[in-house]
């Protein structure tokens, strides 16, 4: 049944593709005698968009309010089409969802009786007139919202039936959190001529790793304790990828003021036997974390005490990492979050009006918010204590370009020093970026690059501290080392992430001194020419923060350093790049400081041509995979953070452009 599933969706996509084909002729002629921008018209054909729904109240003959605003700018490239559903978030529909993991993508365990499976969402839209109002006479008359999602949806649970549809019933946490994904897609399911669409992804993602929780096994070798997918379980096959290899080294820093880990003894850092090809001149000048200055360090012969330590722990087997290496306060330590839920409400309060243009100025609003620290005592009213893990994402209208806004706030602290929020736009079927199951989202048709653009407002208005890999985009992807598409099989896909970091505060690990957190070569801008990172008069280190290796890279180029292998379900590899002259020139921050606190600033990234232009690994000879991107977002990583720190920041204007299909 679920390779079925899998078949089928991927048949809706190539269909949503043709039909987009298709259609995207028919608008460019509609194009000439209107002034329609193509994702209005996408938007226009949403509005037939039937109602799946099942919980609609006495809805059935009413109209759905629309109401459509002006295209972002005048500047269209009429080639590219929006992919999403809700293209530049000029939708007066909600459709959001949250999903939370733990450290390796999944769930794990709920948590207690009170922890529904984290998956929860937010479908709303205003209904005006009465049950027997025609659309055309429903401007004077009550509106009121409808909610395609209830609390009895959002609180289901592991192993609860689900209200209706094929869905199935899975005891286990992680089996069931998909089914329920699907099943809150099916009641917010939007259609349009270019296909089904169903929400914006909210992701919320706890760093807290208790390696004897048993939870997360390692994608680099073949603990016993490792589950099959339920797509398709593919046997996780031993490797030898690890010797000679060192861990992530952000996986090897700890907060030092952190008193609850005192009991946790002191990092021991996981280092290569050849680090010493990693390092030609130690580059003290690099502002670089303690660990990573260690590993350079141990290369200097001087350095004894060191290299006896490091000795030692080469006899430690690889990546069974020091507890130390990851942070946990203890028993719990990877739980979900408390999510609250303000549902959906017309910002007017009266909810209705004589005046059709007080109607027509109506819209929503709502949110989640919630905590990690479930011993909070205000959670019994919904309220987080000020020394409390806390996130939020609530959304509403800008009046006057109809974007929703989307604002965020995540805070971490002492017990939760690594939290991850985003905002997703995910493909509406098929595998995600970094999960091999069924996902549902926001994007019709998968870009490709090079020939996709994303657009979006940024508003940084906290940072989080400097601990806060803040992504003006993060997008991944999936492809063999080999070059083929992902099947599901986690012992040879490979999920593959790029990030641009806008936090100043971030530095490059990548440089002279640590060739092995570089990736093997540059392609310059202009020439295109491949410049190898040992040419360090022309190499632009500090265009990169930190590249690594899918732990299944058979043929990587020494020196390398492999991706954390606990932190997805699969091998992962992370290209991170920072502001540079090298990747103005597609539309990113060309200097540090820029789309910053400050900077509020609209982009368009040209997303495709960036990240062809990337390294990528793959096995020698083999052809090269199309890159295929089925998650684009945008948000923060605030990753270890020695104290409390907030980020709070706006996205709006949202948009994935593609020119294929
Ligand atoms: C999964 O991939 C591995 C490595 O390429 C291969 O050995 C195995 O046969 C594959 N499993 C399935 C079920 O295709
Ligand atoms: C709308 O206004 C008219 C006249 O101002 C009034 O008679 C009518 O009752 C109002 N309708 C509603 C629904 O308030
Ligand atoms: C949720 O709603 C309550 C009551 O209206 C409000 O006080 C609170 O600020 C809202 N929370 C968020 C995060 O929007
Ligand atoms: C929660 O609200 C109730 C009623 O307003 C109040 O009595 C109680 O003290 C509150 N509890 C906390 C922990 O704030
Ligand atoms: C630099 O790296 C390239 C590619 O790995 C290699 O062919 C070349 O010999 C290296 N040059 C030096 C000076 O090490
Ligand atoms: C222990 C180990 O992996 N040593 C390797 C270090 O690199 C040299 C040359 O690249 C190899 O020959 C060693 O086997």
């Amino acid at each position: 049944m679920p390779s079925k599933l899998l078949h089928i969706s991927l048949a809706m996509l190539l269909l949503a593709c043709t039909v987009q084909g298709k259609k995207r002729m028919s608008m460019l002629e509609e194009e000439q005698d209107s002034i329609l921008a193509p994702h209005e018209a996408i938007n226009f054909d949403a509005r037939e968009g039937n109602h799946p729904v099942k919980y609609q109240h006495n809805g059935n003959h009413r109209a759905v309010r629309e109401k459509t605003w002006k295209a972002m700018d005048d500047t269209y490239d009429s080639i590219y089409k929006s992919v999403l559903g809700d293209g530049g978030m000029r939708d007066p529909r909600v459709r959001v969802a949250l999903e939370s993991w733990n450290f390796c993508n999944r769930v794990g365990s709920e948590g207690g009786t009170n922890m529904p499976s984290p998956r929860f969402a937010d479908c709303a839209q205003i209904v005006c007139g009465s049950p027997l109002t025609s659309k055309e006479q429903y401007e004077g008359a009550a509106c009121e919202v409808e909610q395609l999602v209830n609390v009895a949806d959002d609180g289901l649970k592991s192993g609860q039936t689900f209200p209706q549809g094929d869905f199935v019933d899975y005891v286990q946490p992680d089996d069931y959190a998909v089914q329920k994904e699907l099943y809150l897609a099916s009641l917010c399911e939007t259609t349009s001529e270019a296909g089904p669409w169903h929400f914006w992804m909210v992701m919320l993602k706890n760093g807290n790793f208790d390696i004897h929780s048993g939870l997360c096994s390692s994608t680099a070798s073949s603990p016993s304790q490792s589950r099959p997918f339920m797509f398709y379980p593919g046997k996780i096959t031993t490797s030898s990828v690890a010797s000679g290899r060192y861990l992530n080294p952000q996986m090897t820093q700890m907060p030092a003021g952190d008193k609850e880990s005192q009991n946790i003894p002191q990092l021991g850092p996981i280092v290569s036997r050849n680090i010493s090809t990693a390092s030609s001149n130690a580059a003290e000048s690099m502002p670089l974390p303690s660990i990573v200055q260690a590993l350079l360090k141990s290369a200097n012969p001087v350095d004894n005490l060191y290299r006896q330590q490091q000795q030692e722990q080469m006899l430690l087997p690889p990546f069974i990492a020091n507890k130390g290496s990851f942070p946990c306060f203890g028993h719990g330590c990877m739980n979900h979050p408390r999510v609250f839920h303000n549902w959906s409400k017309i910002n007017d309060q009266e909810g209705y009006t004589n005046s059709s243009e007080f109607i027509s100025s109506q819209t929503l609003s709502g949110s989640f918010f919630g905590t990690y620290d479930l011993d909070d005592n205000g959670l019994a009213n919904q309220t987080v204590s000020l020394d409390s893990s806390y996130f939020s994402v609530d959304w509403s209208k800008d009046p006057q370009s109809g974007s929703w806004l989307f604002h965020h706030v995540l805070r971490v602290n002492h017990k939760y020093p690594w939290l991850m929020l985003y905002l997703r736009a995910d493909t509406t079927s098929g595998l995600s970026g970094g999960y091999p199951w069924e996902t549902r989202g926001m994007m019709i048709k998968v870009p490709e690059s090079p020939n996709f653009k994303v657009k979006l407002t940024l508003n940084v208005l906290r940072g989080g501290g400097s601990a806060s890999q803040f992504y003006l985009l993060d997008i991944g992807g999936c492809w063999k080392n080999d070059g083929r598409d992902c099947d599901g099989n986690t012992s040879s896909d490979v999920t593959r992430y790029s990030e641009m970091i806008i936090n100043p505060s971030t530095t490059n690990w990548c440089h002279p001194g640590a060739l092995a957190l570089c990736p093997p070569y540059h392609v310059d801008a202009k020439t295109k020419e491949h410049i190898y990172r040992n040419d360090t008069a022309r190499f632009p280190y500090t265009a990169y923060h930190y590249y690594c290796v899918p732990p299944n890279a058979q043929y990587a180029e020494e020196p390398f350093n492999v991706c954390d292998p606990y932190s997805n379900p699969q091998p992962q590899e992370i290209m991170q790049l920072l502001p540079h002259p090298e990747w103005a020139i597609h539309g990113y921050p060309s200097a540090k400081g820029q789309g910053w606190i400050g900077d509020s600033k609209s982009w368009t990234l040209d997303v495709g041509g960036l990240s062809q232009r990337l390294y990528f690994y793959q096995d020698p000879g083999t052809k090269p995979a199309p890159r295929r991107w089925t998650s684009v977002d945008v948000g923060t990583e605030i990753f270890i953070s020695q104290r409390m720190e907030t980020a709070e920041w706006i996205v709006s204007d949202f948009d994935v452009l593609s020119a294929d299909c």
